[in-house]
């Protein structure tokens, strides 16, 4: 009978030669990255964490968040261990008709979110640790994290997120083995200053020899008789490589496979044949279904009133809120995004993420990978420093709402740094995104409704002016639709435009209609998925004259979605602002930069 500490051991050997062969067979991996956290990702699966390996969904089972996500055949390994993955098929790795990836991606039903790019999975962990505390149930998150990763300040972002909020039931180990990807790391091996970094962020944190089963235990069973309200750090010593002497602390094996011709003689120093496995799971009990509520919401404006899209985004918030699963995110701006409203009737389905939108993004994702269903806001501005965060949310397939406020020139005064005028490209990149941009209150609740609805990460554009109500409550406004505003038989021009320029298309037009020239306009509040047949009607009817006008950049906004629908049959004119901005008024800087009603009125005129 093997005791505890040797079926580890075993567990643990049996790691290193799962990650060997699969990435040899594979001919490309992270084989060394992987052999030296095979002992620690040992003891956190086959002692520390409670999980059905029958069951991916259950919401009691612990996580684990591989953030060193270059070491994937080492997670593969310890579900092959875990009963969930057949070690047969660990030999797919990489292979295109496998969906043990390079790196782990949620195609996997035990991934919850994307990793590989580096630094962020301790605050997807973080997500998963918040949820377990909303909901009332009890599991822990185990995170991974290279040292090298720990350059990047996403990781004490979430490090210090997770200290303020008392993430008692989250931990990160750090796999010291003193490498990167092409020289020594910035600490090398010295793992009291990890230490000494987590404790100053207020973790408990130990230090350990990472190869030692016994210390790696008597550290866990520290964390959980000693930390209390505080989040858990493992500081492990290890050796990139270890358990083959040739691969053990050399330099120049980063990344690289073990060739065909070598295996056996890196296998033969982790020989003995695999002994009886008597490994049990211990799996906490699920917790009972919940009623889902919905996302319906009631509307009520009067058309002509005045209000904010990004006000009436917190009351659709706020009204949304009734579904337990609507949670918000902010980064210290929830006053001028409104998710405010949302705070205060539902405090608990609120997270204030402090001024870290790229921790704020990968937080979002780990609640959405429990269910929940996040909207991320702040100045749509600084959502582009989390471009990355969000791509990985795209190849997570998340299911993640963002809403960037404050776009475009016409916040006014506050000047070029205060302005979004990037982010429509930035959010039609992501692949299956939804990109949403209401020009009133009522599209905006609407929207924000619809955006709940959609698997799927959606972008939802809000502006800082007022704006009057154009539309009565109970207009629909499916994701992929438009509005015809204005329509007659002799239009001679489409406009498209959405949120401000939308108004000044509307000035703009009934400015020429007394003048004696129709102009039809369409109000693109869902810019993608886009309403391909309206614009190629109204293309068509108007002569195939086409004005587009948004306060965006011109690469990659409004003009260039339309351009590609209608550029095969019509000429397309883009208004757009087209160098850095300053400050002014909003009126002003509209004018300034083109995309006022005069311009629209002078680029009507002006086509033949
Ligand atoms: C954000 C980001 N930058 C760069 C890389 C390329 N990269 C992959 S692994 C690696 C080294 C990682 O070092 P460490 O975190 O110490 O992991 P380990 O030594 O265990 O492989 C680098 C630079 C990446 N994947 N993500």
């Amino acid at each position: 009978m093997m005791t505890s500490l040797e079926i580890l051991k075993e567990k643990g050997r049996r790691l290193r030669v799962h990650s060997l062969r699969a990435t040899t067979e594979a001919g490309s991996g992270h084989p060394t990255s992987c052999l030296s956290a095979a002992d620690v990702t040992a003891v956190v699966f086959f002692r520390e964490m409670r999980f059905d390996p029958a069951d991916p969904a259950s919401l009691s089972n612990d996580r684990f968040i591989l953030s060193k996500g270059h070491a994937a055949p080492l997670l593969y390994a310890a579900w092959a261990e875990s009963g969930i993955v057949d070690p047969k098929d660990l030999l797919s790795l990489r292979r295109v008709d496998s969906d043990l990836e390079g790196h782990p991606t949620p195609r996997l039903p035990w991934v919850d979110v994307a990793t590989g790019s580096l630094g962020q999975g301790l605050s997807a962990a973080l997500g998963n640790a918040l949820f377990s505390r909303m909901d009332g149930i009890p599991f822990d998150t185990f995170c991974l994290l290279g040292d090298g990763e720990c350059a990047e300040g996403q990781v004490w972002e979430a490090a210090a997120l997770a200290a303020h909020l008392k993430a008692d039931n989250l931990y990160a180990i750090v796999d010291v083995n003193g490498m990167g990807q092409s020289q020594h790391t910035m600490d090398k091996w010295d793992v009291q200053r990890f230490a000494d970094k987590f404790a100053a962020f207020g973790w408990f944190s130990v230090v350990v020899d990472g190869h030692n089963y016994v210390d790696i235990v008597n550290a866990f069973d520290r964390c959980r008789s000693e930390a209390g309200t505080r989040p858990r750090a493992i500081i492990a010593k290890t050796s990139k490589g270890h358990g083959v002497s040739f691969l053990d602390n050399k330099e120049g094996w980063h990344g690289k496979a073990v060739p065909k011709a070598d295996l056996d003689k890196a296998l033969a120093e982790l020989s003995q044949p695999f002994a009886e496995d008597t490994w049990k799971p211990n799996p906490r009990p699920r917790p009972g279904k919940r009623a889902d509520v919905g996302f319906e919401i009631t509307i009520d404006r009067k058309l002509g009133d005045s209000v904010a899209t990004r006000e009436a985004y917190g009351d659709a918030l706020a009204k949304l809120g009734q579904n337990p699963r609507i949670v918000a995110l902010d980064g210290d701006t929830k006053n001028s995004t409104f998710s405010e409203k949302l705070l205060k009737v539902k405090p608990a389905q609120f997270v204030e993420c402090f001024i870290a939108e790229q921790n704020m993004v990968g937080v979002a994702t780990g609640l959405a990978a429990r269910g929940k269903v996040p909207f991320v806001s702040t100045f749509a501005a600084f959502l582009t420093r989390a471009f990355d965060q969000i791509r990985m949310a795209g190849v997570s397939q998340s299911n993640v709402k963002f809403c960037g406020s404050h776009c475009g020139v016409s916040i006014g005064e506050d000047g070029p740094s205060q302005m979004g005028l990037e982010d429509i490209a930035m959010f039609r990149v992501i692949p299956g995104s939804v990109v949403l941009y209401p020009s009133d209150a009522v599209s905006a609740e609407h929207l924000v409704s619809e955006a709940a609805r959609h698997r799927g990460i959606c972008y939802i554009r809000t502006s800082r002016p007022k704006t009057p109500v154009l539309y009565s409550n109970s207009e629909p406004f499916p994701i992929g639709g438009s509005k015809v505003i204005r329509k007659s038989e002799h239009d001679r021009v489409t406009i498209v435009a959405a949120g401000v320029t939308l108004h000044e298309s509307i000035k703009a037009a009934d400015e020429l209609q007394k003048e004696g020239i129709a102009v039809r306009v369409i109000d693109l509040y869902s810019v993608k998925p886009i309403d391909s047949a309206t614009l190629l009607d109204s293309a068509k009817a108007t002569g195939g004259r086409v004005l587009v006008v948004e306060d965006h950049y011109e690469d990659g906004g409004i003009g260039d979605a339309v351009l590609n629908v209608v550029g095969g049959h019509a000429r397309v004119v883009k208004l757009a602002v087209r160098e850095i901005p300053r400050s002014g008024t909003p009126d002003g800087l509209l004018d300034k930069y083109g995309i006022s009603s005069r311009h629209i009125i002078a680029a009507v005129r002006s086509f033949s």
